[in-house]
């Protein structure tokens, strides 16, 4: 190949690299399969050093983190970043709304609303397309240049795509770590021995302030813009929103959540409808901010005192509040690991008062030096089990160290604790109640056969008065039965026994989750029925067998193994077949007609849970997702669907009502 080949094919690969780049992570739609562009990244990477006269900072083989700072250098912005006034509750912002609409004198405004991330404000400038460098937000004025940083993270452009890119142009935005990212991050630094971050926000500032960008690389890292600064060149917009698009369409992730709104009242149901959400988003926000949408008014409004008097940040009630620790009791799981919990003074988190929160294992009570009668932050995250995040040791006072037991606190039978394991374990396996319980709980779990009104006080009680002792025994139990148990009428007994009775028609992969085989969760028991497709398959795999299962490495294979062997397992399984638990045969791979497609559900279904839609969904290859975005391909939706439905119909997404998507199925 020679030199102008070489360079031609170097442009090439870079923007097809970029263009791949932005569908994986930003539109979250592989394009091409992950070898393949291994492949490609290669080529180019050989090619640039082939002919290093062609290398250009913006190849996106240059995001991979360059050798360690000593310091990081100063950089002014172009024009500050300013902060944002806060709403603590609605008082506040009705005197905003008056306030604004007084200024302009108008009846009514038009705002844009939009998540607020709570991350790091960065400013990164882009000139003639081109990443130059990128800054912190530091005092407002002057922040520190973490350029190589920046360019390590996937889903921001080193160079824009589309049209009417400007000479130069501030993009601001929130550098922020997802809910899963973190979660990966903390599991590597315990495998590596180093610390663990508390929470995203800490995780993403870490990370993005590293002098060695090479850290950062590999650092699970997420921007959205949420706006502009400074700009010169010729750009057409009047309002926030289509500021939003612009940069959106020169491949600028912004946040999928952004909205228009009419009024107050619009504003207000929004901040309802995102707190609705708000555990179940992937990434921490601790408020919602609107703006004034339209420019010219923005301009007639002004700033005071360094914050825009067109913007508001409406804020959530926080996360993390302090308390002390009580006691510390230890509670049974089942598969018989011991969990100590710490029980808290009564604290409100978010809106919700915390008693209760999970100290994991002794490891993590050692790591963080917790001790009873100790004051420590507890976190609601998005999961909704608080956990502590650390100690005050600052408050510390007479405190008592805490030590697992030698025996189980309900069995008494022996606890132990395997080499190299975190937890320790109650030995008495089907012997120990506790353990039998939260099998029977999770058995019954939505997840697993979704017995509708099993809940776990009367699985408790059914198995303290002796009715039930193991899962095979639901099915031999009448209404008479349960009628005996505390509180239970006719009618609740009569429906318990018809929800068991419809339980016995399920899926393979449901009954697989459901038998709580140590490690087993759903996307294990999904993995298991798609690639044995049976259950005799399963039962009978061999170890080897197993492993070539993805995701199932030896310690779950030796898991799945054992559970089959034992022989009260065996016996509980012939019981629940005998007893007409039976399941559709697995879909074949002719089947995964909705390959890749995105849906989302909605409202209420008439003829399925939404659980049981997403199941059939998943089974045909289809990709369901919580919330609507410009991904999603469909959103299916029944009764009362909500904004979901509003969204989709403005983002022009294809619509289907139940007996479309019965059809769908059906074809
Ligand atoms: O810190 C911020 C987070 C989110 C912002 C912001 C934002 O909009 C969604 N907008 C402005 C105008 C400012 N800070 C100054």
């Amino acid at each position: 190949m020679n030199s102008s080949q070489a360079k031609q094919r170097i442009l090439e690969l870079q923007d097809q690299l970029n263009q791949y780049n932005y569908q994986y992570y930003v539109l979250d739609d592989p394009a091409i399969p992950d070898a393949e562009y291994d492949r490609l990244f290669r080529e180019l990477s050989e090619l640039e050093q082939t002919h290093p006269e062609f290398l250009d900072s913006h190849s996106p083989t240059q995001r991979v983190g360059s050798s360690a700072l000593s310091k990081f250098e100063e950089i002014r912005h172009a024009l500050p970043m300013l902060s944002l006034a806060n709403a603590l509750d609605e008082e506040e912002m009705l005197a905003f709304d008056k306030r604004v609409r007084e200024k302009l004198n108008c009846a009514s405004i038009v705002y844009s609303g939009e998540t607020k991330l709570d991350g790091l404000a960065v400013n990164i400038l882009f000139e003639h397309g081109q990443l130059v460098h990128a800054a912190t937000r530091g005092d407002g004025e002057t922040g520190e240049n973490i350029t190589q940083n920046i360019k390590t993270i996937a889903s921001i452009p080193l160079v824009l795509k589309g049209n009417h890119i400007p000479q130069r142009i501030e993009v601001r935005g929130e550098v922020f770590m997802t809910h899963e990212g973190f979660k990966k991050l903390n599991q590597q630094q315990l495998a590596n021995n180093h610390k663990t971050f508390a929470n995203p926000r800490n995780a993403a500032a870490g990370s993005l302030r590293q002098l060695d960008s090479r850290i950062t690389a590999s650092r699970p890292l997420s921007f959205y813009s949420y706006g502009i600064g400074d700009y010169q060149g010729q750009l057409e917009f009047n309002s926030h929103t289509q500021i939003l698009s612009q940069l959106k369409q020169w491949r600028i992730p912004t946040s999928p959540e952004s909205r228009q709104l009419q009024g107050l009242e619009q504003c207000l149901e929004y901040f309802t409808e995102i707190g609705n959400r708000r555990l179940d988003l992937d990434y921490e926000i601790d408020g919602v901010v609107f703006k004034v949408d339209a420019i010219e008014q923005q301009q007639q409004l002004g700033f005071v005192s360094r914050a825009p008097r067109w913007a508001i940040a409406y804020k959530y009630p926080a996360m993390e509040e302090m308390t002390r620790i009580v006691d510390i009791d230890v509670q049974v799981g089942r598969t018989g690991a011991l969990t100590p919990v710490a029980r808290l003074e009564p604290v409100v988190v978010g809106g919700v008062t915390v008693t209760n929160a999970t100290l994991h294992n002794m490891d993590e009570i050692n790591r963080k030096d917790i001790r009873i009668g100790d004051y420590v932050f507890i976190r609601r995250a998005g999961d909704v089990i608080p956990e502590v995040v650390r100690v005050i040791l600052e408050k510390r006072g007479e405190v008592s160290k805490f030590s697992m037991p030698a025996n189980c606190p309900v069995c008494q039978s022996k606890v132990t604790r395997q080499e190299g394991e975190a937890v320790y374990r109650c030995s008495g396996g089907i012997y120990c109640s506790a353990q039998s319980v939260q099998a029977i709980i999770h058995f019954a779990s939505r997840k697993a056969l979704n017995i509708d009104g099993l809940g776990d006080k009367l699985i408790m009680q059914l198995k303290q008065t002796g009715m039930v002792s193991n899962v095979a025994d639901l099915y031999e139990l009448s209404i008479e039965d349960l009628k005996r148990m505390e509180r239970m009428g006719e009618k609740s007994a009569s429906n318990i026994k018809t929800a068991i009775d419809n339980s016995r028609q399920t899926t393979l992969e449901r009954f697989i989750y459901s038998l709580g085989i140590r490690e087993v969760g759903e996307a294990t028991a999904r993995a298991l029925t798609q690639h044995f497709k049976d259950w005799d398959a399963i039962v009978s795999a061999s170890m080897e067998q197993l492993e070539q299962v993805p995701d199932v490495g030896p310690v779950v294979a030796k898991n799945i193994h054992t559970f089959f062997q034992q022989e009260h397992n065996k016996e509980v399984i012939t019981r629940l077949r005998q007893a007409g638990i039976h399941w559709d045969d697995v879909q074949t791979e002719a089947d995964t007609t909705l390959n890749g497609k995105r849906f989302v559900i909605t409202g209420t279904l008439s003829s399925m849970s939404r659980d049981d839609a997403k199941q059939k969904l998943l089974a045909l290859g289809a990709k369901v997702s919580g919330s609507v975005s410009g991904n999603t391909d469909y959103l299916i939706y029944g009764d009362a669907p909500g904004s979901k439905y509003d969204k989709a119909k403005s983002l022009n997404i294809s619509l289907l009502n139940e007996d479309d998507f019965m059809l769908m199925l059906n074809e």
